[in-house]
């Protein structure tokens, strides 16, 4: 039998938002202990190491803001930075707030029930170690449960194969080789892109292209830091002030409200920018009303047509079911371009889907591929699915997973009615948008709830049945009429890779960040007497 740790509370996860948890929670005074499943800090950038992998949010609207000194003593080197670089920020960001002492790394959570006698979650991790604590603060991210492909064979392949978020520490030597990328969602396009450059021969398997838009990245010289600091102020003001929390937001007019050249003229002024802009500072219409979706969807087709060289390449790399920005717009660098090389070509699932993984590549409908390594560029099981892996139970057994179901429910994201002193940081419900601004928001309003908690001697928190409800019709109501609620993607939470994700459900919050912000805020102004308190 194991020894049990006992602490105030236990945060799950050591990326960016278990690291911002652990300082606060640390601050109060409580007696913390973080389980993080990996060798070391960083989350999605600890695991995400693929070829190419990097931000398309920029660099420092993505940072921490909690910390003047941390915001004066790091310099970004690229306006959308590398992974490797985002990595060095958070080990720095570890470091600098002495937070190692507080994790145990390789400990990954297999189960945490809830005592209501005791009123404390029991936490098992897979080595056999266990754990008590008063509260269990997940921090699992909405993208980290990884998904292989549901294709028999994968286990024969004999050479090398890698999901993209388990690609390995050590460098993988693909000059020269035969290689498969299997996907072309955001992480494929990065990977594609990047690996292009030295393969000998690469085969992209597309089931469904995506809209994609470039990302025009450029270095950070000295000067230019200097003045990108002096601006942070206005900068992290402008990211709360914005609908999803990026520096780009929505243009106030319609698409119809101005003639056709005004519009071509904007569209192309957003294609030539750095960034979101095209996605997130497009007309307000855009993601609402069909007709304008279908205009900017022909202008982006246009730019796909002009940069394939080939016609019938090109037409198979324009989405047909789904409009501009319905999904998550992947940023591109050189990734419609990759396709004129000669030695990268586009394999069409719609057209010749794969039968199996053999011994020594893919197997189509139509073709036998020979493969040195094969890439899944799959996805994840989003949003719930780090959830799901572990075996989650609250009052009388009730297991989360089964409550979840038919799709999550939540009051405010943070708390489920029935799994009392559990609080979520980006959880299911909640705005994803410019991520660390929304982690920032949500650490500190649960920080606030624990120092009530710690303040008043309260040892149980728990949202009412009735709160859940309400608040999960609250954001089921504002997915109502957004084109991207009626497309399959994770952000819909289907994977068909998974066993019971293949129906839509609404499992983030598509209202703006500042209601969100002033929803959380008047729940805390009136002394968290919307939640069961004893
Ligand atoms: P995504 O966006 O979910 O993309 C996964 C891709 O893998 C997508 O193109 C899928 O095609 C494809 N896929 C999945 N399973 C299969 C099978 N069985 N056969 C063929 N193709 C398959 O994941 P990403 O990692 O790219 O991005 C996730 C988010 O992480 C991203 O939005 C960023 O915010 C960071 P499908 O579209 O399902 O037909």
């Amino acid at each position: 039998m194991a020894t049990l740790e006992q602490y105030d509370a236990i945060i799950i996860g050591a990326g960016m938002s278990g690291l911002y948890q652990l300082h606060r929670l640390r601050q109060l005074g409580l007696s913390v202990r973080l389980l993080e499943a990996g060798t070391g800090v960083g989350g999605t950038w600890y695991w995400n190491r693929y070829p190419g992998a990097r931000f398309d949010s920029e660099s420092y609207s993505y940072a921490y803001s909690f910390s003047g000194e941390l915001l004066d003593e790091w310099d970004w080197g690229e306006h959308f930075a590398g992974q490797p670089e985002t990595l060095r920020y958070l080990n720095h960001v570890a470091d600098k707030f002495d937070l190692r002492r507080d994790i145990q790394f390789r400990s990954r959570v297999a189960a945490a029930h809830y005592d209501d006698e005791t009123r404390s979650w029991d936490i098992r991790v897979e080595d056999g170690g266990r754990f008590a604590c008063r509260f269990m603060i997940t921090a699992v991210g909405p993208l980290s449960a990884p998904t292989l492909p549901a294709i028999e064979g994968t286990e024969s392949f004999t050479g090398q194969s890698f999901h993209t978020a388990r690609w390995p520490h050590q460098p993988v030597d693909l000059a020269g080789k035969r290689v498969a990328v299997i996907g072309t969602g955001a992480t494929a396009v990065q990977t594609i892109q990047e690996v292009a450059k030295t393969v000998g021969q690469l085969t992209v398997f597309q089931r469904t292209p995506n809209w994609c838009a470039p990302l025009h990245n450029a270095k950070i010289g000295p000067e230019e830091m200097v003045r990108l600091r002096a601006g942070y102020p206005e900068m992290f003001q402008r990211c709360q002030e914005t609908f999803s929390c990026f520096i780009h937001t929505m243009d106030p007019r319609g698409t119809f409200e101005v003639t056709p050249e005004q519009r071509e003229a904007f569209w192309e002024k957003l294609y030539g920018e750095p960034g979101f802009g095209i996605w997130q500072g497009n007309f307000r219409d855009m993601l609402t009303d069909r007709r304008a979706n279908a205009l900017i969807s022909d202008f982006v087709a246009g730019k796909i047509r002009q940069r394939v060289t080939d016609p019938a390449t090109a037409e198979k790399l324009i989405p047909k079911n789904h409009g501009f920005g319905t999904r998550r717009v992947p940023l591109e660098t050189r990734y419609y371009e990759a396709y004129n090389q000669d030695n990268v070509r586009l394999v069409d699932l719609l057209d010749t889907p794969i039968q199996r993984i053999t011994p020594t590549g893919i197997k189509t409908s139509d073709a036998d591929y020979d493969f040195d390594i094969i890439i899944y560029a799959t996805g994840f099981d989003a949003v719930t699915g780090s959830f799901d892996r572990i075996d989650i139970r609250g009052m009388g057994g009730q297991r989360l997973k089964d409550r979840w179901q038919g799709g999550p429910e939540t009051y405010l994201g943070v708390m489920v009615n029935g799994f009392p002193n559990m609080m979520m940081l980006i959880g299911p419900h909640m705005a994803l948008g410019n991520i660390p601004r929304s982690i920032e928001y949500n650490v500190d309003w649960v920080t606030g709830l624990m120092r009530h908690v710690h303040d008043h001697g309260i040892i149980r928190v728990e949202a009412t049945e009735a709160g859940v409800t309400t608040w999960t019709d609250h954001v089921k109501a504002l997915g109502v009429g957004l084109l991207s609620n009626e497309v399959d993607s994770w952000m819909t939470g289907v994977n068909r890779n998974v066993a019971g994700k293949q129906v839509r459900v609404v499992n983030r919050y598509s209202g703006s960040a500042p209601a969100y912000r002033a929803r959380c805020d008047e729940v805390a102004a009136n002394g968290y007497r919307e939640l069961m308190l004893g």
